[in-house]
C-alpha cells in the first residue's frame, strides 16, 4: 500500500531533510504535497527525480486526500493547521513543541515507546531533538538499572536554531557581527537556548525535563538539565549523568547500550575513541562513550552521547514514527 503524504515546512532545514530521508528510507508515497510559507512559495523541490512546487500553505490545503502530514514550520503554523489537518482525517506527525506536553497527544521516540503512537487522536509529536538523542541511551538502562536522577549538560550545535544560527556561527569566524544569538557564538558557548522562564531555566532547559519524563512513562525521575549553544555546525553533543537505584557492572552497563537500538557505542578513550560530531553528522544512529562509574554515588555512571540533531534528532524520527504508523493496516483509530 502507498500514502499521501505532506510536508509542510518542506523549505525548511528540517523539511527538506524529511524529504531525503522519506526517499533514502524508500518509504510508499503515492501522491507528495509539500508546502511552506508565502516566503518559499513557488519554490522548487525535488524528491525521487522529480520537481515539486512548493505550494503556500493554508485552510484549504488539507481538502485533498493525505494521509499523513509531517509538520517541522514552526509552532504557531502547527497550532493553527494540525487542527485543520487532523479535522480532515490526516495524522499529523508535528516536529513543534506546540503539542509534545498534551496528555492526548503522544510524545514518541520509536525506539523507546513505538506502542504509544497508536494511541493518537490525530496528532502525535516528534519530541525535542536534544531529548531525543538522550532518551535512546536512557530507555534501557532505566529499564534494567531503574533511573533514579539525570543530569543533563549539552552542548548544542547551530543548525538547532536553523539557517539562522549556521549564518551568525559562520559570520562570527569571519569577524562579521552576529545578527542572530543575543551575543556572538564564535568562541563562545551561550547558556541559553530557547527563552529564560520565571525560575531561571530555559524552555529548552524544561523541555528536556518534561519530554524526558512523559517519554520513559516515569514522573519519579529526577532530572535537571543545563542547554548551552557551542560553535559547531552540526550535531548535538550531551554530557549524561545518571543515578540508579539498582547496582550495576560497567561491562554489563556498556553491553546493554552496545546491543540496544540504534547505539554505537564509541567507547575506547585510550586510543582517542569517542563520539564526536564530525562522527555522527548525516547519520541516524545515536553515538555513546566516556562510558564510566560516577564514584560520587552509589550506583551511578557519567556518558557522553552525540547525534545528529536535524536526522534523528528530527527528521528521521518522524519519519520513523510514520513507518511504525502504516505497520498497522489502518492509521487512524
Ligand atoms: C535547538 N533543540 O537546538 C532546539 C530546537 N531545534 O535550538
Amino acid at each position: 500500500k502507498s500514502y499521501n503524504i505532506a510536508v509542510v515546512g518542506a523549505t525548511g532545514m528540517v523539511g527538506r531533510t524529511m524529504l531525503k530521508v522519506l526517499e533514502e528510507r524508500n518509504f510508499p508515497i503515492n501522491n507528495l504535497y509539500v508546502f511552506s510559507s508565502s516566503k518559499s512559495a513557488g519554490t522548487q523541490v525535488q524528491f525521487r527525480d522529480k520537481n515539486y512546487t512548493v505550494e503556500e500553505l493554508c485552510e484549504s490545503s488539507f481538502d485533498r486526500d493525505i494521509d499523513i502530514a509531517l509538520f517541522s514550520a514552526g509552532g504557531s503554523v502547527s497550532a493553527k493547521y494540525a487542527p485543520i489537518a487532523t479535522s480532515k482525517g490526516v495524522v499529523v506527525i508535528d516536529n513543534s513543541s506546540t503539542f509534545r506536553m498534551d496528555e492526548n497527544v503522544p510524545l514518541v521516540v520509536p525506539e523507546v515507546n513505538e506502542s504509544e503512537i497508536f494511541k493518537h487522536n490525530g496528532i502525535i509529536a516528534n519530541p525535542n531533538c536534544s531529548t531525543i538523542q538522550a532518551v535512546v541511551a536512557l530507555k534501557p538502562l532505566h529499564d534494567k538499572y531503574n533511573i533514579k536522577r539525570i543530569v543533563y549538560s549539552t552542548y548544542q550545535a547551530v543548525s538547532g536554531s536553523g539557517v539562522k544560527g549556521v549564518t551568525d556561527l559562520e559570520n562570527g569566524l569571519a569577524n562579521r557581527p552576529h545578527t542572530f544569538y543575543p551575543h556572538p557564538i564564535a568562541n563562545n558557548c551561550l547558556p541559553h537556548i530557547d527563552v529564560f522562564t520565571e525560575n531561571g531555566y530555559t524552555k529548552e532547559e524544561l523541555k528536556m525535563i518534561n519530554e524526558t519524563k512523559k517519554i520513559l512513562n516515569d514522573y519519579s525521575l529526577k532530572i535537571t538539565a543545563t542547554t548551552v549553544r557551542v560553535p559547531v555546525s552540526n550535531c548535538h553533543s550531551e554530557s549524561v549523568n545518571v543515578e540508579f537505584y539498582k547496582d550495576f557492572e560497567l561491562e554489563e552497563l556498556k553491553n546493554i547500550l552496545k546491543t540496544s537500538p540504534s547505539i554505537v557505542l564509541l567507547d575506547e578513550p585510550e586510543k582517542n575513541i569517542y563520539p564526536l560530531a564530525t562522527i555522527a553528522n548525516g547519520r541516524d544512529e545515536v553515538f555513546v562513550g566516556r562510558i564510566r562509574r560516577d564514584e560520587s554515588v552509589d550506583s551511578g555512571v557519567n556518558m557522553w552521547i552525540v547525534a545528529d540533531n536535524i536526522r534523528k534528532g528530527a527528521a528521521t524520527n518522524a519519519v520513523q514514527i510514520a513507518e511504525s504508523l502504516i505497520k498497522k493496516s489502518k492509521i487512524y483509530n
